[in-house]
């Protein structure tokens, strides 16, 4: 799947938002995925305004943000729309369905009124999926096919408990039965998780120049996790976040994560 160009693979997908999103990828020529972490919805805001042109996606923690309103998100939906990015909540749902339907739809963060895409653990189930599209009622006009998941198949934590059958298994989720409409595509750290190429394989734990952080977070350079693992899109938080100039570090990331993709397709292996 890795030798496929982009905007082939928009052909094969079965979720109208991986289409979407491999579409914009291959016009936009970017594929990086700003991972936005602040506490203030100021500095959100402006980490989207200034790497808003640079990015494919960009990604939220709604929960850690101290004076989360209405407005912001109406705001963040207006720097999406200029600057032509999606958004994804990443609520990493991990409840059985009933709950998980409530949590993106209801509550302080209306979720589905929103993000594009969400993330969500396989542990407990199939039920995921169908809980996430159980929240979508059509009460505010959202419809399924204009949201999408991401699965949890792997994760960039040292010591994470995730072994091969729970992998097996959660790429056996996102490609049989009937809610794969629904799956964009998966988090995970190599393109052994999954083969079918109409999915998308979005990976955290993107640095430049460090190789771990203090609480258990392991990087790996855009070359790598690009051309030696698959990726199709790199997730960078604080290799952005936390840069002098973020748009200069936005730039930085996107023209090495687009120049390893343009080479794995070149390349013969
Ligand atoms: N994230 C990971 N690893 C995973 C899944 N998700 O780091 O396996 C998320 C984190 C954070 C971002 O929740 O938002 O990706 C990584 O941020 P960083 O680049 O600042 O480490």
């Amino acid at each position: 799947r890795s030798k496929i160009p982009f905007e082939n693979r928009a052909n094969l997908a079965k979720c109208e938002l991986a289409k979407t999103l491999f579409n914009l990828m291959a016009s936009k020529k970017t594929n990086l995925c700003l991972a936005a972490d602040a506490t203030k919805c100021s500095e959100v805001l402006e980490a989207a305004d200034k790497c808003g042109p640079y990015i494919c996606l960009l990604k939220t923690h709604v929960d850690i943000l101290e004076d989360f309103s209405e407005q912001f998100v109406q705001d963040l939906l207006a720097l999406a729309k200029r600057h032509n990015f999606l958004l994804m909540e990443d609520r990493k749902f991990a409840d059985i369905g009933n709950t998980v339907s409530l949590q993106y739809a209801k509550g302080l963060y209306k979720i589905s009124s929103w993000a594009d895409l969400v993330t969500a653990h396989t542990l407990p189930g199939r039920s995921i999926i169908s809980g996430l599209k159980a929240g979508l009622n059509g009460d505010d006009g959202v419809v399924a096919k204009s949201r999408g998941v991401f699965l949890l198949g792997e994760m960039s934590a040292s010591g994470n408990l995730i072994d091969d059958k729970y992998k097996e298994a959660s790429a056996k989720i996102a490609t049989e039965g009937a809610d794969v409409d629904f799956v964009a595509g998966m988090v995970c750290q190599s393109s052994e998780c999954f083969a079918f190429p109409g999915l998308i394989q979005l990976t955290p734990g993107v640095k430049i120049d460090e190789a771990s952080d203090s609480l258990g977070q392991q990087y790996n350079t855009p070359e790598y996790v690009v051309k030696e693992k698959g990726a199709d899109i790199a997730v960078v938080g604080r290799g952005i976040m936390s840069a002098k100039s973020l748009e200069k570090a936005a730039v930085l990331y996107r023209d090495r994560l687009w120049a390893a993709y343009t080479d794995r397709l070149a390349s013969k292996q």
